[in-house]
């Protein structure tokens, strides 16, 4: 008798083998949007080089069999520090979209952070994965209005958390997009971006242009804090005083990130902008980053620096593409054991012990 193929052609791939699968799944102008960045890239592939340059030193005889990848944050467990980022357009990659994002984030155990430019909306996220851990990460646009309705479907709905992001007054300059741009797939739409666009009568393509607020400054953001009814992470943070200067304006949480190398190429990598900005939030507020992670042993190393927890962008996406829900579980399953596989090798039975390694650098 013939046997057959196991169904799920997915699991034991590395996220990189993963993405492998996902590319020629992918219309050029999708994947010249998710795969590109800002300039020629230098941000983009430094942030993937910059945690390989720091080398976790294993301790032995430490009478760890085992590692456990569970934590907390923002008061709720988590099985795994690796979050979701927000990403716009999962529809895009398949056609189960930010819901399959959502119930493989919920299957893993860990939190999907929506992003506003999204093609579901909250509500339909909180229906996908009614027991996942869910934020929303918004732009603040001009009309403040728009983003208060947002927050209240946001809270209506389950939502825990906001995530502002920060590094993007204006589009960065993206040549891989300007070379390959897509068009939405009929039947793909932007729901919240659309809301916000036909309150304002602008057109949802002018989004960046004439919707998003790009002279934001800090009392903005303070106002946001106290009337927001969750909490705020900031997100976009580069500089250490700038993360101080977000605790002092009260955000819940500082994200590390360069916006994966989309916004200014040539901006440090995360994994050297990281250690300052711990020191700076001195344990006040979780600190989280991302950028570049694609192996278990890169959130060791974010996790060494002093991290509460990292998030993966682009391989969310790729996963997506190249599996729906499954290719997204893929994704995440992948990095648990990897992180938990270099935990066990290290020395540290858990995230806490995981704040002491030392690193070669
Ligand atoms: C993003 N990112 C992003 N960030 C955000 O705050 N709101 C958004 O809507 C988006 N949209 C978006 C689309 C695509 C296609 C990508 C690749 C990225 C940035 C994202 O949250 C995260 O900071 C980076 O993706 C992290 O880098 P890696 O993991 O992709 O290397
Ligand atoms: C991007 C925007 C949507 O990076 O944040 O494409």
């Amino acid at each position: 008798m013939r046997s057959v193929m196991p169904a799920d052609p997915l699991s034991d791939l590395s996220l990189d083998e993963i993405e492998a699968r996902a590319v020629p799944l992918l219309d050029p102008g999708v994947l010249a949007y998710y795969a590109g960045g800002a300039g020629e890239e230098r941000t983009v592939a430094d942030n993937r080089a910059a945690w390989g340059r720091r080398r976790p030193v294993p301790r032995v005889l430490t009478g760890t069999g085992t590692a456990s990848t569970r934590g907390e944050l923002l008061g709720a467990p988590l099985e795994l520090p690796v979050l979701a980022a927000p990403t716009a357009l999962h529809a895009i990659a398949h056609p189960g979209g930010e819901a399959a994002t959502a119930r493989a984030c919920a299957a893993a155990g860990t939190v999907m952070v929506l992003s506003m430019m999204g093609s579901a909306r909250p509500a339909a996220i909180a229906r996908a994965a009614p027991e996942g851990r869910r934020w929303l990460q918004l732009y603040v646009l001009r009309d403040r209005g728009a983003t208060d309705a947002l927050v209240d479907e946001a809270v209506a709905h389950g939502f825990e958390a906001l995530v502002v992001t920060v590094d993007t007054p204006i589009m960065g300059m993206r040549p891989r997009e300007e070379r390959s741009p897509f068009a939405l797939p009929p039947g793909v739409e932007q729901p919240v971006v659309g809301d916000a666009a036909a309150r304002t009568g602008v057109a949802p393509e002018r989004f960046f242009a004439d919707l998003v607020d790009p002279a934001l400054g800090w009392d903005d953001l303070e106002a946001l804090v106290a009337r927001a009814p969750l909490p705020v992470l900031v997100k976009g943070i580069h500089h250490p005083d700038d993360a101080r200067r977000a605790v002092d304006a009260g955000a819940a949480g500082v994200i590390v990130s360069n916006h994966g190398g989309r916004q200014l190429d040539g901006v440090p990598a995360t994994a050297d902008l990281l250690g300052p900005a711990v020191a700076a939030v001195g344990g006040r507020v979780p600190v989280l980053v991302d950028g570049g992670i694609r192996r278990g042993i890169d959130v060791c190393v974010a996790l060494a620096l002093g991290a509460d927890a990292v998030l993966v962008g682009r391989p969310v996406l790729y996963g997506l593409a190249a599996g729906g829900q499954a290719g997204v579980e893929a994704v995440l399953d992948r990095l648990r054991r990897e992180l938990a596989g270099a935990l066990v090798l290290l020395g540290c039975g858990d995230l806490a012990a995981a704040r002491g390694i030392t690193l070669w650098s």
